[in-house]
């Protein structure tokens, strides 16, 4: 059985290593031939915990990466699905450009697999047709599947083995042959549905996180109406048995739950009313921020807005990744123009003021606000000392000098 995992991103990298290493004959694809180099160099795209043994395992075991597309048993597409940010709706392109190229070269009877997060009703319409317009007839030249990846950045490589997994295809015999290509690594169960079934599970999830961080989210500000506590609060609420609730935070990044409830609001906008309220709650989250960083200011008499340092780019701890960040969020806004930045994951620089050694970043700061809890942080939260600290995320204990969301 050979596999060719289509996209050498954040999840089509790990999903081929793990592959790989688990014996199944692999080749990783990308159109983009500095990654393929790299690859072939023995260096890894993106920093994740264990990622580097595993790409050792992955290419000890005969990993191949190339830009050009080869025959095989199974193809992986795990290529990105922007959305339109006007109309919400999902921008398939470079899925279907993906599934075309592999139309040029697979073999008859070949199963293709989505793995990139699609909104409901993707593939009828967009995947089918693409494969239908090149003369294949679906269920019989080529069998179409979705896998939607569940992996949360920074517990990847744990998660890709225990999770379990969604297998969506239109028969039990594609079924049978994408079940056994991921039980090679999978310990976790394998629920086999149909397509659509399989791509609206996806969304949901994410959904289901992004409307409970907004419920964090609301009930800081609640909170702050009134200074309660809201860590305290929902440490209490979570005591009782059916409470789980989530952490407030400067905002929802990443491209997944910041992205996927669109997709519902975008294709249902009559019916999805919580899901868009939501989306809204989150996305002001940093405008929230802003309006505390003048507040604390103007308690403090700092008038210099460059005197502010913000402790974080990444949308959340510990991983490289930036993608609609919350502190990227409210760099966009006029009022933080010139405020300093840091962040020990983000070694270019991508943002203006932006220093890369922690006490040079300190020492040009009055105020600094943690937008992200990176380790670096969390584990020694005296580095802070003497200065003022606004908290976005509850990671320095509570003292003098220390302001909360
Ligand atoms: N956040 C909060 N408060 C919380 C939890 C998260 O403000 O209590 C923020 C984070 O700081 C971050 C954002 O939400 O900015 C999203 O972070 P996350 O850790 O909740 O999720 P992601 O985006 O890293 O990964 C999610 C996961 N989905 C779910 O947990 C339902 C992951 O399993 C998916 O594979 C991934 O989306 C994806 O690719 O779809």
């Amino acid at each position: 059985m050979k596999v060719c995992v289509v996209g050498m991103g954040y999840i089509g990298l790990p999903t081929s290593l793990m592959m790989a290493s688990h014996g199944v004959d692999v080749v990783g694809v990308d159109y983009d031939p500095a990654k393929i180099e790299m690859l072939n160099a023995g260096e890894v795209t993106f920093e994740e915990k264990g990622l580097d043994e595993l790409f050792r395992a992955a290419v000890k075991a005969g990993i191949s990466f190339e830009c050009g597309y080869p025959k095989a048993d199974m193809y992986v597409i795990a290529v990105p699905t922007p959305y339109d940010k006007v109309s919400k709706k999902i921008d398939p392109a470079y899925v279907v450009s993906a599934v075309n190229s592999v139309l040029d070269v697979c073999p008859q009877g070949s199963v293709i697999s989505i793995e990139s997060t699609i909104s409901p009703g993707t593939v009828d319409r967009f995947v089918k047709p693409a494969v239908q317009a090149k003369g294949f007839a679906v269920g019989t030249d080529v069998h179409l599947a979705h896998t939607p990846e569940r992996i949360i950045p920074g517990n990847m490589v744990y998660e890709l083995e225990h999770n379990s997994r969604t297998i969506g295809v239109d028969d039990p015999e594609t079924g049978e042959i994408v079940k056994s290509v991921y039980s090679s690594f999978c310990r976790g169960e394998m629920v086999v549905t149909d397509i659509r079934t399989a791509e609206m599970t996806k969304v949901v999830e994410n959904t289901y996180r992004d409307i409970n961080i907004a419920f964090a989210n609301e009930l800081a500000r609640i909170c702050r109406r009134d200074g309660m506590d809201v860590y305290e609060i929902i440490r209490i609420a979570n005591m009782h048995p059916r409470v789980n609730i989530l952490q407030p935070g400067p905002g929802v990044g990443g491209h997944c739950i910041s992205v996927d409830p669109w997709f519902l609001v975008g294709d249902y906008p009559e019916q999805a009313r919580l899901i868009h309220q939501a989306r809204i709650v989150n996305d002001s989250m940093p405008d929230f921020v802003l309006d505390r960083i003048e507040t604390i200011m103007k308690m403090n008499g700092i008038r210099d807005v460059s005197r502010v340092g913000l402790y974080g780019l990444t949308y959340k701890e510990n991983v490289d990744d930036v993608r609609e960040s919350p502190t990227l969020q409210l760099l966009e806004r006029p009022l933080a123009c010139g405020m300093k930045v840091y962040d020990p994951w983000v070694k270019n620089d991508i943002v203006d003021n932006q220093y890369h050694d922690l006490d040079a970043f300190l020492a040009d700061v009055d105020l600094v606000v943690v937008m992200v809890g990176h380790r670096q942080l969390r584990d020694n939260t005296e580095i802070l000392k003497g200065k003022l600290v606004f908290d976005t995320r509850n990671v320095c204990p509570k003292g003098i000098g220390v302001y909360k969301l």
